[in-house]
Order: structure tokens, then sequence, then C-alpha cells
């Protein structure tokens, strides 16, 4: 198909590159070479590295998306979200994202930071590496960009203005009907193994729990919080171990809009629940069993600790020094109910996750049924549920 820029390749990305002058000094564009590395379900990704070893990441926004292909059209303006998305992390949370180069909103070209030597954290886990921080590191950034471009900082007419420029109305319908809508009824996308038909139309016929959801998705739809990821799962974080220490990036914020902090914390935590049912079923070792087990914990006190941190850094809204508790709580037990809907959606909706999908047969369901009843008492007591322990008591009564 024709379109209305050029798409990339391997051999045109080292010419491209060459032409472009806001790439000038980056690498040496007549020695560089690139791979297409692209495994995600969305965009073409491209890295390379001159002569001399310095490296760049180009990453093309497709018109289409690239897990199903040119029958789904999607925008490419998803790659304007996503440099808006690290334009604000550069600020803010810089050592959390890779250093980003720039953008070129014609051809829909993102440069950043080569981070081929690091790894999806996703497949880290799905290895059993035991990388203790990330977690934390993970929590910290969700707390920097959502304090800095909340209003507790942001003036409350620029704020709806940024809230205005940042609509990202595609990608949010396609996380409202994929994540809150389409696991629970029949629909062509979704796609499960036979033996848990029926767990699926349990979940469906429960009306506890499809009000729950609902509720949740108005809250995706409604709360204009601050600038969340909004596609915040293990795969779009990028670690390294190492001598300093592991350390950990978050990648692909193209789903970014103003929405609420929940959801991001719950994205994080629906997929620490795929990993610890890996985990699990496969008899991993410690420490890695009980790193597993304590990541939500990690990572909310990490982002409670930041936000105190910053609380009295605020400048923006008159909000009184007890409110943090409240405002804490609310992230808190909305968090817990959008890991349920992240975590459900990964095993019945479209777009698996590999830490289930890798699994032999018999533990694919074990596993599978195990994060599905977790995740609806999740959903339905997310108010009752007061700490990362009370989560994870929840998982354990399951597997
Ligand atoms: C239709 S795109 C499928 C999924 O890929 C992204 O990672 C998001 O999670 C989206 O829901
Ligand atoms: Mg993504």
């Amino acid at each position: 198909m024709e379109y209305d820029y050029e798409v990339l390749t391997p051999e045109t990305a080292s010419s491209y590159v060459a032409g472009a002058d806001w790439l000038a000094g980056v690498v040496d564009a007549s020695t560089l070479k690139f791979a297409e590395v692209g495994d995600g379900n969305l965009n073409l990704v491209f890295v390379g590295s001159d002569a001399q070893g310095q490296g760049i990441c180009v990453k093309q926004a497709l018109p289409y998306l690239r897990l199903v292909g040119e029958s789904w059209p999607l925008t490419p303006e998803r790659a304007t979200s996503e440099a808006r998305a690290y334009e604000v992390a550069a600020r803010h949370a810089p050592e959390f994202v890779p250093g980003f180069y720039g953008f070129d909103k014609g051809s829909y070209v993102l440069a950043m930071e080569n981070l081929s030597d690091w790894e999806v954290w996703r497949t880290s886990l799905n290895n059993g590496e035991h990388l203790p921080g990330i977690e934390a590191q993970i929590g910290t950034y969700v707390a920097r960009m959502s304090f800095h471009t909340s209003h507790f900082m942001v003036d409350a007419q620029e704020h709806k203005a940024l809230v205005g420029e940042a609509l990202n109305p595609q990608l949010c319908e396609i996380t409202e009907q994929l994540v809150f809508t389409e696991p629970y009824i029949d629909h062509e996308n979704n796609e499960f193994p036979a033996g848990l038909d029926d767990m699926v139309q349990q979940l469906r016929a429960d009306q506890e729990l499809r009000v729950a959801v609902d509720g949740l998705k108005h809250t995706f739809m409604t709360r204009a919080e601050a600038l969340i990821h909004g596609d915040l799962h293990t795969g779009s974080v990028m670690v390294r171990g190492g001598a300093d220490g592991p350390a950990a990036k978050a990648i692909d914020p193209e789903f970014c809009f103003y929405g609420p902090v929940a959801f991001d914390l719950g994205a994080l935590f629906g997929n620490y629940l795929a990993a610890r049912s890996r985990a699990v079923v496969l008899g991993r070792p410690e420490p890695f069993r009980s790193w597993v087990d304590g990541l939500i914990a990690g990572t909310w006190r990490a982002f409670e600790s930041e936000m105190r941190r910053l609380w009295p850094e605020r400048t923006q809204g008159g909000f009184s020094d007890a409110f943090l508790d409240t405002w804490l709580r609310h992230v808190w037990h909305d968090a817990v109910g959008f890991a349920g809907c992240k975590a459900i959606r990964r095993v019945v909706g479209l777009a698996k996750v590999s830490d289930l999908e890798t699994l032999e047969a018999g533990d694919h369901l074990t596993a599978s049924e195990a994060t599905l009843k977790t995740a609806a008492t999740w959903i339905k007591t997310r108010r009752e549920i007061s700490n990362p322990e009370a989560m994870l008591k929840a998982a354990s009564q399951h597997l």
C-alpha cells in the first residue's frame, strides 16, 4: 500500500539518518548499519551503530497496527504523543527513559538512545533473572511524571490546555475496548484455550465484576490527572544489571495522555501478576520467587515515598498538606482495580503476554486460571485491599 510518508527499511534508515539535519553529530551516518528489531504490536524499530560504535535507535510509527496488519489502520500521530512523553520525561525523570534525540513529525520518526545492550524486562522476568531495585525505579518514574504534570505543579488553566493538546483518542479507544470491554463480551478479538471457557463465562456473568470494571473504565475515560504512560507493562521497561546495580528505563509511551495515575501503576501490578503466576508454576528458586512476590510492594512504596518527598514542593492548586494521604488512597485502590483489568485482558483478549503464552499447555492453563481468579478478586474487593501484602495474599490463595 502507498502512504503519504516513506516507510523505512534497515537499508533506507541509514540514508534517512544521513539526510536528517536534526541528527547531525549523533552518529557517523556514512558507516551506520541498522537492523529492525521491533517485536511490539505497533511500530518499526531500527537499532544501528556506526564504525566507532556510536549507537542510535530510530522508531517509526506505521499507519496501521503491526500486530494485525494493514486491515487495522492506526494513526501514526501516536508518534507525536510518544515524542511528547519523552520530552516531558527528559525534564522530570531523565534517568528512567532513553536519551531522546528528537522527532520528525513529517515521517513520524523518533530517534533515541540505542538500548540494544539492555533487555526487555518481561524477557528478563521470563528467564528468572533477579534484578532487585528495578521495581522501585519504575515506581519513582511514575511518581515524578505524575507529580510534575498534575494540578499539583501545573497552573489550572494551563493544565486544561495541555490535556487538550495531548488527547490521544485512537489509542485511548484501543485501551477502552481491549482492556475494559472486549474480554467481558463475545468478541472476535478474544482468544483463550478451551480449558478456560467456563471461567471466562463466569467472569462475564458476574454482575458485580462487570459493574466494577465499568467504573474503572469510566475513571480511565474521565480522570485527566496527569500525563500517564498509558501502556506501562513489563514489556515497556528496559532493564540492565551491571556493576552499578540494576537500572530501568520506561519506553514506548505512545499511549500517553492525561489520564488516571493509578492506570500506570495498575498496568505494572497486573503484569507482575502474570510474572508471578509463571514463576510459581515453573517452581522458580529463591531469591527470584520472593522478589517477584514483592514487586507490587516495591513499586508502590517507591511511588508513595517519591510523592511524599515531592509534595512539599507543590506550587499549584492550594491543596492542603493532609490531602496527599487522601489522594494516595484513591490512587492505591484504583491501581488495585486496574491491575485486575490489565491481567484479565492479557489472558482473554487481543495481545497476549509471553509470561503465560510460552508455558507448556498444562502450566499455561494453571497459571492463566489463577491469574483470572486473582484479577477478579482484586477488582471486586479493591476498596478492602489496603496494601500490597493484601494483594499478594489474594494471589497466593489461587496459586
Ligand atoms: C491493538 S494494540 C494491542 C496492545 O498493544 C499495546 O502494547 C497495548 O497494550 C495494546 O492494547
Ligand atoms: Mg506498547
